[in-house]
């Protein structure tokens, strides 16, 4: 089964959105086998965004990241990279479509609640770093049965 990585970004924390978040995860019927609370360090936070290294907003994106804690999650289902990622929402938030968590909560590019894996690359890259082997929960729920076909 797919598992993707996501992260509720510090000031989603601090405005008391990880359990509305994380519900619509569930609501969903996606799977949590990877969750805590934690504080990002600044090396982390640059090997996360490494891939922005260059961009003019990196310096804010790793401050804004390290700012308080987060919540980081493994998240396991069919498809699931593409189905969080559609979850989330547009960057934009002019695009972030109502529905969407962005859609719903966000109004600044830089203040965007949610971080989510782009790419199947990308999971098995962010689940790596935020998480050991042994903090990867394998178990079933018994509602997969009224999930999957
Ligand atoms: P996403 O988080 O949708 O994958 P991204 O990987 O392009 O978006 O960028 C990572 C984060 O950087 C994004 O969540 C918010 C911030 N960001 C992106 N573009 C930005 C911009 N033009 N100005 C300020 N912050 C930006
Ligand atoms: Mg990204």
């Amino acid at each position: 089964m797919e598992q993707t990585f996501a992260m509720v970004k510090p000031g989603a924390v601090q405005r008391e959105l990880i359990g509305e978040i994380i519900t619509r995860f569930e609501k969903k019927g996606i799977k949590l086998v990877g969750l805590k609370l934690m504080q990002m360090s600044e090396e982390l936070a640059k090997q996360h965004y490494a891939e922005h290294t260059e961009k003019p907003f990196f310096d804010e994106l790793v401050k804004g990241i390290t700012a308080g804690p987060v919540v980081a999650m493994v998240l396991e289902g069919e498809n699931v990279i593409n189905i969080v990622r559609t979850m989330a929402g547009a960057t934009r938030p002019s695009d972030a479509l109502p529905g969407t968590i962005r859609g719903d909560y966000v109004l600044d590019t830089g203040k965007n609640v949610i971080h989510t894996s782009d790419s199947k690359e990308s999971a098995i890259r962010e689940i790596n770093l935020f998480f050991k082997k042994e903090e990867i929960i394998n178990y079933s729920l018994a509602t997969e049965t009224w999930i999957y076909v």
